[in-house]
């Protein structure tokens, strides 16, 4: 077999999409956020659950302490950074319409400073994530997610949900990141 299509075999194979983090894959590397509640940490945004207990999610401290905008940011590690091409989100079960984000934009970095734009959700983009999570002690299956693309994916360490619109409080029940 020649050495062209054995490399262009490789990089199929390579280019096909796997969960990083979340979704029962769990988190290889370091989620921060802008601020937490007692008990709903970051770690919540990536712990595979999403029950009616609110200590499932990440919920940020209000306005008044940290006002908007609000960041989830994750971290892969130093060398190793990951091309991520789609992001899913889910609301927090406990009271699913309140503190979702309602708009927001989703961007990369290799330096924790300087931030590249992959994706921009407009105000009222809270209504393309189901409300579906809502109901169960487990509820993780897909259906609850909303799932967004990035269209330039890009070799970055560090990812950031960053939320530029919602209410007094930012909440995340499940933050799930697809990639090569
Ligand atoms: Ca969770």
């Amino acid at each position: 077999m020649g050495g062209v299509l054995q490399q262009a075999v490789l990089m199929g194979k390579d280019a096909e999409p796997a969960v990083l983090v979340g979704n029962g894959v769990g988190s290889p590397g370091t989620i921060t956020a802008s601020s937490s509640l007692t008990g709903v940490t970051p770690e919540r945004a990536v712990d595979g659950l999403n029950s009616l207990d609110n200590l499932n999610a990440w919920i940020s401290e209000p306005a008044g302490t940290d006002p908007l905008p609000r960041w989830l940011k994750y971290d892969f590690g130093d060398g190793n950074g990951k091309t991520i091409s789609e992001y899913w989100l889910m609301r927090r079960a406990f009271g699913a319409t309140q503190w979702t984000p309602t708009e927001w934009t989703f961007d990369g970095s290799n330096d924790d400073s300087s931030w590249t734009t992959l994706d921009t959700k407009a105000s009222g983009s809270n209504a393309l994530i189901p409300e579906g999570s809502v109901v169960g002690a487990t509820d993780t299956q897909d259906e609850n997610f909303g799932k967004f693309t990035i269209s330039v994916p890009g070799l970055y360490r560090y990812y950031r949900l960053n939320v530029t619109g919602g209410s007094t409080y930012t909440a995340v029940g499940e933050l799930v990141l697809y990639g090569v």
